[in-house]
């Protein structure tokens, strides 16, 4: 156990009790032992299609015999261009130029550089400040993190990036606790943007970064009215609005992206985790034509944008990802958190009054349910004890702070949310 230093894990209290994982299939997975787990959070937020998909292992076999690799800079290959022309018909109107990462984080730093390079080009290099929201994650590039709203993410590592600043977060249990779908209060908050406006003046502000539906942070819901509010402030001040998409996008929310079912579209949509279904690392950002093009404009030998990676557009990423859209649009995936959305609202609602529970949030196929902090006990205490008990249940949750957060393949039928529900249920009664 002793080699591998894990990434956001409690290495020792882990390696004392550690919890493995062996085999994986549709909705399940198998611990070495052959034990059955029931996956609740589709990996970790990304295996949408469930596991093992036959069409993405078949994608994925032929393509490591048929060209395992090709370099992205200067040479190209065709799988490449004919993902980003899927891709391109799936997002939102007007996002189609896509550029290709192998990660969230990087799609995110990609994003951020690409908002000032913008800027800079078009004269306006005084705008380079780059705003995000307190709980918002996006990934730990040093950008991402910078604009990342998690103390506990950006303590250990100083200023980092400077010239960021930070929204308001919009959760908000007074009001809005055990709301179903999106909470009616706090559209307000948006205006926090106005304010570091006055503060900063216009004129240094590149972009805003925000997840329409915050994931990681506990799924926080925007409240009615926050978006479109956000855009309008950044239409009004020439400021890039970023959409990062890269738990919301590829079903989570019932529509391809949440910008369509927010219908409201950012300037550049960060991606990744399902644009695959987890099974290859690959990321991206969507981005105007307009933005495009502004690059396009010196002579045509020229690089435009100086920045990718040796894996961008990998064909074994092309190959995972042409699997997965073929998997999402043959089974109808990309909406189909739409119609498990009441399903998960009735079965998940029905923990009110359990206790200990303070608040429960859902929309499309997602669910968060918030414990009160236990008292004098660090924060999340009560959420990982109830994450651990699931487990030893035989059913995957993650705990996200002080919530549970479940998110499970969009194959998952009515027997497995009842199942996910009352294992939750079970353990909660549990927990002191
Ligand atoms: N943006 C968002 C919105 C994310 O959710 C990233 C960027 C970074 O992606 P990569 O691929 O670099 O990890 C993420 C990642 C959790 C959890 O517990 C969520 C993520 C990663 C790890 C844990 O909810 N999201």
């Amino acid at each position: 156990m002793d080699a591998f230093w894990m990434p956001f894990t409690a290495n020792r209290e882990f390696k004392q009790s550690p919890r493995m994982l062996a085999k994986a299939k549709g909705m399940h997975y198998w611990t070495p032992e052959g034990r059955e787990i029931l996956d609740g959070t589709s990996g970790l937020w990304c295996v949408n299609a469930g596991h093992a998909r036959p069409r993405i292992v078949e994608a994925i076999a032929h393509q490591a015999a048929e060209m395992d690799y090709a370099p992205p800079f200067q040479m190209g290959h065709p799988l490449a261009f004919s993902l980003a022309e899927r891709l391109v018909k799936l997002t939102p109107e007007g996002l189609n130029k896509v550029f290709f990462t192998n990660s969230g984080s990087e799609a995110v730093d990609t994003a951020l550089k690409i908002a000032i390079a913008y800027h800079r080009l078009r004269g306006e290099g005084h705008r380079t400040r780059l705003i995000g929201r307190e709980r918002g994650y996006h990934g730990v590039n040093f950008a991402g993190t910078a604009v990342g709203g998690l103390g506990p993410n950006r303590k250990l590592f100083g200023n980092l990036v400077t010239g960021v600043d930070h929204l308001r977060h919009t959760h908000d249990l007074a009001r809005n606790a055990f709301t179903k779908g999106q909470p009616e209060h706090g559209f307000e908050l948006a205006d926090d943007l106005e304010r570091l406006v006055t503060l900063h003046d216009a004129s240094t502000i590149a972009a805003v970064i925000v997840e329409p539906m915050a994931g990681s942070t506990g799924v926080l819901l925007p409240p009615k009215g926050y978006l479109q509010r956000l855009r309008d402030i950044c239409d009004k001040h020439g400021i890039l609005l970023i959409f990062d998409e890269v738990i919301s996008g590829f079903g989570r929310l019932g529509s391809p992206f949440a910008a369509q079912h927010y219908g409201v579209t950012p300037d550049l949509l960060t991606a990744a985790k399902g644009i695959t279904n987890g099974v290859i690392p690959m990321g991206a950002v969507f981005a105007k034509q307009g933005i495009h093009d502004t690059f396009m404009q010196g002579p045509p030998a020229a690089i435009e944008l100086p920045h990718g990676y040796t894996y961008s557009a990998h064909p074994m990423a092309c190959a995972a990802a042409h699997g997965t859209l073929d998997t999402y649009e043959e089974e109808g995936l990309l909406t189909r958190g739409a119609q498990l959305e009441g399903k998960f609202e009735a079965a998940f609602h029905a923990l009110k009054g359990l206790p200990h529970v303070v608040d429960i949030r859902n929309t499309g196929a997602v669910v968060a349910v918030e414990f009160a902090p236990r008292a004098g006990a660090a924060p999340g205490r009560r959420a990982f004890e109830a994450f651990l008990g699931c487990w030893e249940e035989g059913v995957l949750v993650r705990a996200a702070g002080d919530n549970i957060a479940i998110s499970p393949p969009l194959i998952i039928n009515d027997g497995q949310i009842d199942q996910i529900a009352s294992t939750l249920a079970k353990v909660i009664k549990r927990l002191d």
